[in-house]
């Protein structure tokens, strides 16, 4: 299996996130998150390692709002030049918002810390010097394996850092910037229909809003429900799609303490919709946080689940691009992910 990775993830290492209730706690979306899945998949005689391919700004502008892309550009620098305390010590420092436009204020204010509240959803999408260079090849990853997706007809894995799936045409949040998994279906959907399947333990909010009225991308999310969960105001059953796209998202939101079994009977569902909406291409967001023991997560899916996860995605035999998303246990996250890669490889 081709697997686009870059190093230039390292780039976005945050000395912190501000946590539940405000708690200043180190930041779990990490770059040994990387190095654990590399291990494992080193390991792995079918697993070919491949730099992503360089396509610029455009199909990520196809996705993102301009201003907004902008303003992750350009957020660390201006904040350095803004803020001496901060430039005297940038390593103990992450860029944040301190005021949110709450139920999104039409107006994008002219300061810096003005457009950090109109553009981040949350504290835990912290900028520091290195993140725009790391999420730019983020998403030439998850367009990489699109690309490969396409010409190959066979699936290929975006091994990408940061995640995704958060993210929205203009907000960062859920230690997402870009979301890949929708530059990449959205690239794909020049070439066919395109399913996004959505099985991070987080709702896909980010993917749900990008393609919420549009029906040539069919979105699906398998999630716990917002109803106690993060990201707490989406991700809802009774959100499904708008104007052309009414009837082309779906939410499962699935109670605290899920396992395999109930697991696997929402991925059937959703597996059906995907069948009878008979895309050409599927990308998949992978978040592997429904894991038992996952700390963010309350899920108690096993490696046996992913497994079987792995084959029933499989088992509709698309082109299919799996683009990387969460995952915080660490220890486990390299062999779950070989896990639902290999039987996902498997004929
Ligand atoms: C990103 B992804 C939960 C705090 C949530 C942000 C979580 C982002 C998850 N108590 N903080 O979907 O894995
Ligand atoms: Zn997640």
């Amino acid at each position: 299996m081709k697997i686009f990775y870059s190093d230039n993830h390292r780039k976005h290492h945050p000395p912190f996130e501000v946590f539940d209730g405000g708690k200043r706690v180190p930041y779990l979306e990490n770059p040994n998150r990387m190095d654990q899945i590399l291990h494992a998949l080193q390991k792995k005689d079918w697993a070919e390692f491949i730099e992503p391919l360089d396509f610029g700004l455009d199909p990520i502008l196809a996705v993102h709002d301009k201003d907004y892309m902008t303003f992750l550009a350009t957020a660390w620098s201006e904040w350095l030049a803004l803020d001496p305390e901060v430039a005297a010590s940038p390593d103990q420092n992450a860029f944040l918002p301190a005021t949110f436009a709450l139920r999104r204020m039409p107006r994008v204010p002219s300061t810096l810390l003005g457009k950090a509240g109109y553009y981040m959803m949350d504290l835990s999408a912290c900028i520091v010097a290195g993140t725009y260079e790391a999420i730019i090849s983020s998403a030439h990853c998850a367009l990489s394996a699109a690309d490969s997706t396409f010409r190959n007809q066979h699936s290929a894995f975006g091994l990408c850092r940061p995640p995704g799936h958060h993210a929205g045409k203009d907000y960062a949040g859920g230690y997402c910037f870009i979301n890949n998994a929708s530059v990449a279906a959205n690239w794909l959907s020049s070439k066919g229909k395109v399913a996004i399947l959505d099985i991070d333990y987080h709702a896909g909010n980010g993917t749900q809003d990008i393609f919420y009225k549009r029906n040539d991308v069919l979105t699906i999310s398998i999630h716990g429900d917002p109803d106690f969960e993060y990201p707490h105001f989406i991700g809802f059953a009774d959100e499904t799609g708008a104007d052309a796209g009414l009837g082309f998202h779906k939410n499962i939101p699935l109670p605290k303490d899920t396992g395999n079994a109930e697991y696997l009977s929402a991925l059937d569902e959703a597996l059906n919709l995907i069948k009878n909406f008979a895309p050409n291409y599927l990308v998949v967001s992978a978040g592997m946080d429904t894991f038992d023991g996952d700390p963010l997560g309350t899920f108690k899916v096993t490696r046996e689940g992913f497994a079987e996860i792995g084959k029933r995605i499989a088992a509709l035999h698309l082109p299919t691009a799996v683009i990387m998303e969460g995952g915080y246990a660490n220890e486990a996250l390299g062999t779950n992910i070989v896990t639902l890669l290999e039987n996902f490889n498997s004929p």
